[in-house]
């Protein structure tokens, strides 16, 4: 297990790093952006998940630190990508429980110059039903910078409709755990084909998570499905790895 002060000292020594994921287009294949994916290079582990220390570093309000250093990291690395990708970056519920998080947000677009529109929030409905006023403020302030909002893991939580109801989402991502039988089950395809239908409704863009298949991608666009992500489309990688395969310049 990992203590607080390993964070720290791995935060100092700059053994975290971020992967990217490419988002694209069902329509046309497109790219569209990139979601910001934390991993921590241990020197003697390698490189461990965010499962087996995001839930630690949140207990121990070291999130803060962290969460800020991705928000700042992604948003400056944004800034030399060419064409200019939109980047998603996950916020945890108790990074949201800190004070002045849009402030936070308006400093990290004014210091790294990146266009307020190229960024996404991503907050889960966990993050929103602690205080839902509260919540509900916090993603105005942050819209009203320019910033884009999506409900991240859409269909694993609770009260989804209420959120739905009450939230102005730019951007709804269905969890992954809906393309595990959605080629085989007509049961999950009606769900997935009811999400869809809710989207457009809505006038919400969804994104499928989780694509593994040349199959499910097919059949997205056979649905209407607005964006896609998933191994199949790409993996996380380093930035690094993602010039090396021409995807994006800087
Ligand atoms: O690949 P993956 O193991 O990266 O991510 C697992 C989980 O960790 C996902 O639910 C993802 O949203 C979350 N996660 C990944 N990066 C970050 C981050 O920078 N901040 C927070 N709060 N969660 C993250
Ligand atoms: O909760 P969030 O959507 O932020 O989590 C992203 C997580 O999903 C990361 O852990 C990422 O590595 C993982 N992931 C991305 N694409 C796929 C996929 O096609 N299949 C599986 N099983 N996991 C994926
Ligand atoms: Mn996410
Ligand atoms: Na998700």
């Amino acid at each position: 297990t990992v203590l607080t002060a390993e964070l720290q000292a791995a935060l100092e020594k700059g053994q975290f790093e971020l992967h990217y994921q490419v988002q694209t287009s069902v329509l046309t294949g497109e790219i569209t952006g990139y979601e910001a994916l934390l991993r921590w290079r241990h020197p003697q582990r390698g490189v461990i998940l965010p499962s087996e220390f995001i839930p630690l570093a949140e207990e121990s309000g070291f999130i803060g630190r962290l969460g800020e250093w991705v928000l700042r990291t992604a948003c400056q690395e944004a800034t030399t990508w060419k064409p200019p990708y939109k980047v998603s970056v996950n916020l945890s519920p108790v990074q949201f429980a800190y004070p002045d998080l849009s402030g936070l947000v308006a400093a990290v677009l004014r210091q790294t110059g990146l266009d307020p529109a190229r960024l996404e929030l991503e907050l889960t409905e966990s993050t929103i039903i602690t205080d839902k006023a509260r919540a509900l403020a916090i993603v105005n302030q942050i819209k009203a910078l320019g910033v884009t909002i999506a409900l991240d893991d859409f269909g694993t939580g609770y009260s989804s409709l209420d959120t739905l109801r009450s939230f102005p989402f730019d951007r709804i991502k269905l969890d992954r755990s809906f393309m595990q039988d959605f080629e085989s089950s007509p049961r999950v395809k009606a769900i997935v084909r009811a999400v869809l239908a809710l989207g457009k409704s809505l006038e919400i863009p969804i994104l499928a998570e989780g694509i593994e298949t040349p199959g499910q991608l097919l059949l997205l666009g056979e649905e209407g499905c607005d964006h896609a992500q998933g191994f199949f489309l790409g993996r996380p990688a380093t930035v690094f790895d993602i010039v090396d395969s021409g995807q994006i310049m800087r």
